[in-house]
C-alpha cells in the first residue's frame, strides 16, 4: 500500500482499519458522518498486536487508524485522515479556513490527552504488574488534570463540530471507558460540554462503541 501521493478521488469507497473501541478510530468515524462521508467508509478490524495484521501492512508505524483509499494509498495518522477527508468538500468542515489555527491547537490538545490516557492504560494492561512505575504514570496523569483545567477555562464551541471539538469528545469518552481520570467529578463544567457537543453532533452517541 503507497502512503505517498494521495490522490483526490471521486467516490469510491475507502477502508477504515481500526476497532470498535479505539479513540482514534472514532475521530474519523465521527468526521465522516460531519462531512457526509460515512456512506463510502468500510469498516475493517486492525490488530495492533499481531504480526502480519493488515494494520502492519497498512502503516509500518502498527498504529489505527488507518485509511486505504480505491486505489490502495494508505493514509495516517488520525489528523493526517481528517485533513483528508477535508480535501474532499468543497469548503473544509474539520479544520474551518477562518478558525483553523485555533482548531489545529485544540485538536493537538485532544489528540494529546488520548495519547497520555492511552499510555496510562497500557502501563496498567500490559507491564506486568511487577515493572509498573507509578511516577511515569503520575506523569501522564498531569498532562491529564492540566489539559483538562485548560479546557474548563478555555474550550472550543461545543456547537462546532470541527476536528478540535471531535478530538476533545473523543478523549472524554474514553476517560469514560477506561477512567484514566475521574473528570466527570474533577470537571463539572466538561460534563455540559459533552452534552452540548453531543446534541450538535448526533454522530458522537452513535460511535459510542460498546464495552
Ligand atoms: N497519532 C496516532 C495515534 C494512533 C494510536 O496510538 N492508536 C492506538 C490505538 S487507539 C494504537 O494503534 N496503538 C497500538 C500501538 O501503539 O502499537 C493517530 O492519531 O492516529
Amino acid at each position: 500500500m503507497k502512503a505517498e501521493g494521495v490522490s483526490q478521488m471521486s467516490d469510491e469507497a475507502m477502508m477504515l482499519i481500526s476497532t470498535p473501541t479505539s479513540p482514534f478510530g472514532r475521530k474519523i468515524k465521527i468526521a465522516a458522518q460531519v462531512c457526509g462521508l460515512k456512506a463510502r467508509l468500510r469498516i475493517e478490524k486492525g490488530d495492533p498486536w499481531t504480526e502480519g495484521d493488515k494494520l502492519r501492512r497498512a502503516n509500518p508505524l502498527g498504529k489505527m487508524p488507518v485509511l486505504v483509499t480505491s486505489d490502495d494509498q494508505a493514509i495516517y495518522d488520525s489528523g493526517v485522515i481528517l485533513e483528508f477527508f477535508d480535501t474532499l468538500l468543497d469548503t473544509p468542515r474539520l479544520f474551518p479556513t477562518a478558525h483553523r489555527v485555533e482548531t489545529l491547537v485544540f485538536h493537538a490538545l485532544g489528540d494529546g490527552l488520548i495519547e497520555a490516557g492511552l499510555l496510562i492504560t497500557y502501563e496498567r494492561m500490559r507491564r506486568p504488574a511487577e515493572f509498573s512505575y507509578e511516577p511515569w504514570i503520575d506523569h501522564q496523569r498531569g498532562k491529564l488534570v492540566r489539559g483538562l483545567a485548560s479546557l474548563v477555562e478555555r474550550a472550543p464551541d461545543p456547537a462546532r463540530p470541527d476536528a478540535g471539538a471531535i478530538a476533545i469528545a473523543c478523549a472524554l469518552g474514553y476517560f469514560d471507558w477506561r477512567k484514566q481520570v475521574d473528570w466527570r467529578s474533577d470537571f463539572p463544567s466538561l460534563v455540559e460540554w459533552l452534552d452540548a457537543f453531543s446534541n450538535a453532533c448526533p454522530a458522537y452517541a452513535d460511535t459510542a462503541a460498546s464495552h
